[in-house]
Order: structure tokens, then sequence, then C-alpha cells
């Protein structure tokens, strides 16, 4: 994942006409905490869980990947914690930069939401 992070670095400086320095303000690449949105996965943000429902055959694993990192006004980031927690128990570590995944054996519906934020940042899971 770091390669990929390298990756986008190196083409943005590219954009910019090469030579290994950009003056372009660090506010235009995005933040280094967050991590792309994986094929077929949920992304992380502030405050909600992109898709909120997905629908899945049993036996398949599906990853949550955290975006909650906006650029400040001082060439940092600001990263904002929250956590994958589901009705049934199993959940993510509260976290603001990161994934986390779960396998799915079983068919049914699975509630999950962000311990920090509550119900108002929730997803279902549907395994059939
Ligand atoms: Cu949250």
């Amino acid at each position: 994942m770091k390669g990929l992070f390298v990756a986008i670095a190196f083409a943005s400086l590219s954009a910019c006409g090469g030579g290994g320095y950009s003056s372009s303000p660090p506010s235009n690449n995005p933040p280094a905490g967050n991590t792309p949105p994986p094929s077929n996965g949920i992304s992380v943000q502030n405050n909600l869980f992109s898709p909120g429902t997905k629908t899945i055959a049993v036996g398949s694993e599906v990853k949550w990947a955290w975006n909650s990192c906006t650029n400040d006004a001082y060439n940092g980031q600001t990263c904002v914690a929250h956590s994958v927690t589901f009705d049934d128990g199993a959940t993510s570590p509260t976290q603001d930069q990161g994934t986390y995944s779960r396998t799915f054996t079983t068919a049914g519906t699975y509630n999950y939401h962000c311990s920090v934020h509550g119900a108002a940042m929730a997803g279902t899971i549907t395994v059939q």
C-alpha cells in the first residue's frame, strides 16, 4: 500500500512539470493518511460509510478503508477516528487511518455503526 502512495505522489509531481520540486501547496495533494477505497470495498468517511449498504455472497470478505483525513492550513492533516462495530459484537479498532476486513460465512443481515458517531454513521451488509 505504501508503494501506491509513492506512485500517487510521483504522478502529482510529474503533473506540475517534473523536476522533483513542486511549488504547489500540500493542500492540493490527497492527505497521506487516507487509504484509497478498495475495489468492491467500503470507504470510511466523515461521517458516513460509502456505500452504506452492500449485498455479498456467503463466504465473501468485505474490506473497509479509512478516508477520514483532511488537509489543514499548516501543511499537515487532521484525521478523525471511526470504527466499524457490528451488532453481533465484531468490531474494528477505533482508528483514524488504516483498514479492517471481515469475512461473512453465514447468510443474514449484518448491521454496523461507528462507535464514535453512533446511529448517524451506520451501514448494513446483506449476506446471501
Ligand atoms: Cu465515526
